[in-house]
């Protein structure tokens, strides 16, 4: 039999739990709710009716418990898809290889995966402290062209129409695409608008703000509010969802990305009490996705 993952890949520590996240198997659940402030875990895991277990490791905080029956794990991510690349390989190692033997183990868990975020709305009538369902997500960052994937024939279509209105630097990254899980994105209708989310590699000029760096591409706002293909909107921006649908669809992970709103870069708004937003967006997500 072979020695399996090598340490220097699959890198465990003292305690045997996996690098980044110090969490061992038994420690993580299959529903997982990432957040990218660690100090939004506490808000999330505060409405658990029990928390069997809390770990923290650099930006990554994790809190196990149970709301009703249902075992959930809520994740802090940090920001940025290059911190999503860690805690999804991190996730999927911790239910899929073995960590005794270092063996990618016969019959392969796929987790539940949500995302509760803030994002910046690129529609007008998208307003701060609404909320948004990620159909679909774009990547402009670099993360998934490092993986080898299969899209759908509609992801190619949509892709192929984004690339032709949305015409980006020569140096920029090749947008990517990735639709959300259908059994997830079907629960959260009422109360959420529903659209494209753009994951952007940066929060300023990759989100078109400038403060005194000059940008190279000024029209991206307006191009990406304007993109239409048969009836669907980019509705809003921020800097994960690509990658959590990316790798959810690289490890066979059902994903979704809900944000609550927290700036209009239409109107040029910005909301006057994100955290009450951010907590509406919890306490209404979080006994859906226990149900
Ligand atoms: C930027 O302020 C951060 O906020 C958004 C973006 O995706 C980025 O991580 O999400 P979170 O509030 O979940 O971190
Ligand atoms: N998060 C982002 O990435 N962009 C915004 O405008 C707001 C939150």
């Amino acid at each position: 039999m072979s020695t399996g993952i090598a340490a220097s890949e699959l890198i465990l520590n003292a305690r045997g739990a996996v690098y980044h996240l110090d969490v061992r198997p038994e420690e993580i659940a299959h529903t997982i709710i990432t957040v990218g402030d660690p100090d939004r875990v506490v808000n999330v895991s505060k409405h658990f009716d029990r928390v069997e277990g809390q770990f923290r490791h650099r930006e990554f905080v994790t809190h196990t418990g149970y709301v009703g029956n249902t075992r959930i794990s809520v994740v802090s991510t940090g920001i940025g898809t290059d911190n999503i690349d860690i805690v999804l390989n991190e996730l999927d190692a911790l239910v899929n290889i073995d960590f005794e033997t270092r063996q990618i183990k016969d019959a392969l868990t796929s987790l539940r995966i949500v995302r509760l975020g803030t994002s910046g709305s690129l529609q007008e009538h998208i307003p701060v402290d609404s909320f948004v369902a990620s159909s679909h997500a774009i990547g402009l960052d670099n993360l998934l062209p490092y993986y080898t994937w299969h899209n759908t024939p509609e992801e190619l279509q949509l892709l192929e129409a984004f690339r032709g209105q949305v015409r980006l630097q020569p140096h920029a990254a090749r947008p990517y695409l990735f639709e959300a899980a259908p059994e997830l994105l079907g629960l959260f209708g009422e109360g959420f608008h529903s659209g494209i989310t753009v994951t952007c590699p940066g929060f300023y000029a990759p989100q078109g703000r400038q403060l005194r760096g000059a940008l190279s591409h000024p029209e991206l706002i307006d191009q990406l509010g304007r993109f239409t293909f048969e009836n669907q909107r980019i509705t809003n921006f921020e800097m994960e969802t690509s990658g959590i649908y990316g790798l959810g669809r690289v490890f066979g992970h059902r994903c979704l990305s809900l944000s609550a709103i927290v700036a209009n870069r239409v109107r040029g708004e910005f909301s006057a009490d994100g955290n009450a937003a951010v907590e509406k967006l919890i306490t209404t997500a979080l006994p859906i996705i226990a149900a």
